[in-house]
């Protein structure tokens, strides 16, 4: 009896949850559900991996308009955070829109106060989320210091876009080639692995860089047009974390994300809103 209970499906369902792949978002909900935590929690989902999540603040908006942002406290965020990499054997994080400069702080110090008693050290992908694909600003602004000396020190990989990585260095960035120099660069300054996103550019292709132990890697994949696009940024980096939880080398979790990415953007949902004019979203499941 002892061994047929042992072939029971609840057995073996506990069985295969058992080897899945955790990971943790550090992010803002977004209740249109496009960006966030939300499209982190459906690209976890997508790829075989168990998400966790420590909200940081909460964005009231729709594709094209952000009404309102309320930051949670540092502590309940620095909680949420301690707590689950207490208790989960989380495989990789990822941060998303952080808020506050208060909230960059709280993040760096749960992160590195859990690495000083676990002992482990899990890869950390930092998205510096500044600015929605709508144009409204999401950051503090006194917060890029925190990111800067708090943060950056503590990531495996830094995902800025091009509206990001201009404040970062501090040069404008317009062609295919300064793109190349600029990820040289933030890599230098920072002391970290940069992918450098070129979505923003010109061209037939959004092209990316990344510099990772001094070598410059190539990622590009034809503009999907005519499709709003709020979330890609949020969805982008998360699939590299799900990657990283799955133990992917960084440029097989790149290769896959970049992938994943426009997969979602060329099957994405359209409605109709209620005032007549579209609305679009990224589909993370085929
Ligand atoms: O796409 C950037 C972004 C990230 N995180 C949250 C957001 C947005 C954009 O609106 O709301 C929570």
């Amino acid at each position: 009896m002892a061994g047929r209970d042992r072939q029971a499906p609840h057995y073996r369902a506990s069985l295969k949850s058992e080897a899945s792949p955790i990971a943790l978002t550090i992010a803002g909900s977004d209740c249109s559900a496009g960006a966030g935590i939300q499209a982190d929690l459906k690209t976890f989902a997508a790829l075989g991996v168990y998400g966790l999540t420590a909200v940081t603040c909460i964005v009231a908006e729709v594709p094209r308009k952000v009404s309102r942002i309320e930051p949670a406290t540092a502590t309940i965020v620095r909680e949420q955070i301690e707590v689950l990499l207490k208790n989960f054997r989380v495989g990789a994080i990822k941060t998303g829109l952080l808020c506050s400069a208060n909230i960059v702080s709280a993040v760096a110090q749960a992160i590195q106060e859990t690495k000083k008693e676990t002992a482990r050290s899990i890869p950390l992908v930092v998205d510096p989320v500044m600015i929605a694909t709508s144009g409204d600003n999401l950051l503090e602004p006194e917060a890029i210091e925190s990111y800067k000396n708090k943060l950056f020190p503590l990531a495996t990989l830094i995902t800025p876009n091009l509206d990001e990585a201009i404040p970062l260095l501090g040069t404008t960035i317009e062609d295919q080639k300064q793109m190349e120099n600029a990820a040289k660069a933030l890599a230098k300054k920072y002391g970290t692995s940069i992918l450098l996103k070129g979505g923003h550019l010109p061209g037939e292709n959004a092209i990316d860089f990344l510099f990772h132990h001094g070598e410059l890697t190539e990622f590009s994949a034809p503009f999907v047009r005519d499709v709003e696009t709020h979330g890609t940024g949020c969805t982008y980096s998360a699939a590299i974390t799900a990657g990283l939880a799955s133990d992917l080398s960084l440029e097989e979790a790149i290769k896959r994300a970049k992938k994943f990415v426009t997969g979602s953007i060329r099957r994405h949902f359209r409605w109709t809103s209620n005032s007549g004019n579209t609305l679009d979203a990224l589909r993370h499941s085929s």
